[in-house]
């Protein structure tokens, strides 16, 4: 491998040596090579031009776009104040190298470190995540992280949109005032409805009310695309705890995290999330043509197979399903476009479940 080498049990992560645990370890050669891509940085590529766009709408931001993707547990959860038993943990969930490293899951691993550096900046980088497998989802995929901060002081000279939340339903933290939260997330949503109008335009678009760990309040940004609603980012007013951690206990902020593909997809009409991956030069050069004004158009219409499978899974080990969609991927590479579940029974006399999952094949290429 080109720009990871192994040796014993250290491997080159870009510049970084990452120690593996062969016991733990869980990462995928497929993934693995797939590192070096970078695709954010990468000119002309429909999600470097996102990327780019959207910093342009935050002018006085510090942007940065180089971070190692390799962070340890304590910087992806436990920092950003997951629970102890948080499910995104699992191995089922995150590709490790070993019991302490890992591969990011978001950009929020780097808000702390970056907190103690900037007040106001984007961070845009890969993330992976062992996940569902669909037209939406895929295993690698760049996200970019909005962060502003705000003396509290400072925060007087700012006004507040009365619907930014109705109260009854949204839980501010203990330590600010619900005017406080008002203000704050009244700059947020409307500098997260800038950014998309500054793309689109026009679009549909809701905000869902969520949980985040690491903020609260917490919304999602939803906007329509070919008749469905497709959610682009998270976001919501850091928790104070993390604030206090960075030393800005002073300060108040919000954060946001775009998922970069799913905007790339709606924007340029890009109907599958993995030709952003793709080798064949028709791909690129319709970007490079014509950059943000690209609608994308489809250069293969070869027609879609299914093939069924079905096993039992034994009662003692129920297989997690996203060790199912890992394994798949792993084997039917890009191939595959969706897999689901369309079955399941129980075996009344042997006691044991048996699944039905299909798989979906189509090239996008040939
Ligand atoms: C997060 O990752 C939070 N870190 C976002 C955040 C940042 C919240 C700061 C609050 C403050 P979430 O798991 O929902 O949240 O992912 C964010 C976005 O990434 C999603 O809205 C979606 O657009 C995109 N995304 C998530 N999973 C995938 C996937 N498997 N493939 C492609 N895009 C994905
Ligand atoms: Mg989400």
């Amino acid at each position: 491998m080109n720009l990871l080498s192994s040796s014993k049990s250290i491997l080159k992560v870009l510049s970084k040596e990452v120690q593996i645990d062969s016991t733990y370890f869980n990462i995928p050669k497929n993934i693995l090579e797939k590192i070096p891509c970078q695709l954010h940085r990468k000119e002309n590529h429909p999600v470097n031009l996102i990327s780019k766009k959207i910093q342009c709408s935050l002018t006085d931001y510090v942007h940065l776009n180089d971070i190692n993707p390799v962070v340890t547990k304590k910087e992806n959860f436990d920092d950003l104040l997951f629970p102890y038993d948080h499910p995104g943990k699992s191995r089922s969930d995150t590709y490790y190298f070993s019991e302490s490293h890992l591969l990011r899951t978001h950009t929020s691993a780097h808000q702390l470190k970056l907190l103690q550096q900037f007040d106001k900046f984007t961070l845009t980088a890969d993330v992976y995540r062992k996940d569902q497998i669909d037209k939406t989802h895929y295993p690698i995929f760049h996200q970019m992280e909005g962060i502003k901060t705000f003396h509290k002081d400072m925060l007087m000279a700012l006004k507040y949109c009365n619907d930014a939340f109705s109260e009854e339903q949204i839980m501010t933290q203990e330590c600010h005032s619900v005017d406080e939260v008002k203000k704050v997330v009244t700059d947020l949503k409307s500098q997260l409805t800038a950014i998309i109008r500054n793309l689109y335009g026009d679009v549909e678009t809701r905000w869902i009310n969520t949980y985040f760990p690491f903020t609260q309040p917490s919304f999602e940004l939803e906007i329509k695309f070919r008749g469905e609603w497709l959610e682009v980012l998270g976001c919501g007013v850091i928790r104070q705890e993390i604030l206090n951690n960075a030393g800005k206990g002073h300060m108040i902020g919000w954060a946001f995290g775009i998922g970069l593909e799913r905007l790339a997809m709606s924007l340029f009409d890009v109907p599958d999330i993995r030709l952003f991956w793709s080798k064949d030069p028709r791909f690129m050069t319709q970007f490079e043509r014509n950059g943000l004004k690209t609608k994308y158009q489809p250069f293969s219409s070869f027609p879609a197979i299914t093939r069924d499978i079905s096993f039992f899974s034994p009662n003692s080990f129920p297989i997690p399903e996203n060790d199912l969609m890992d394994v798949v991927r792993n084997h039917g590479s890009d191939l595959v476009e969706s897999v689901y579940k369309f079955d399941e029974f129980h075996h009344e006399k042997i006691n044991r479940k048996s699944f039905g999952y299909r798989i979906v094949y189509q090239s996008m290429e040939r």
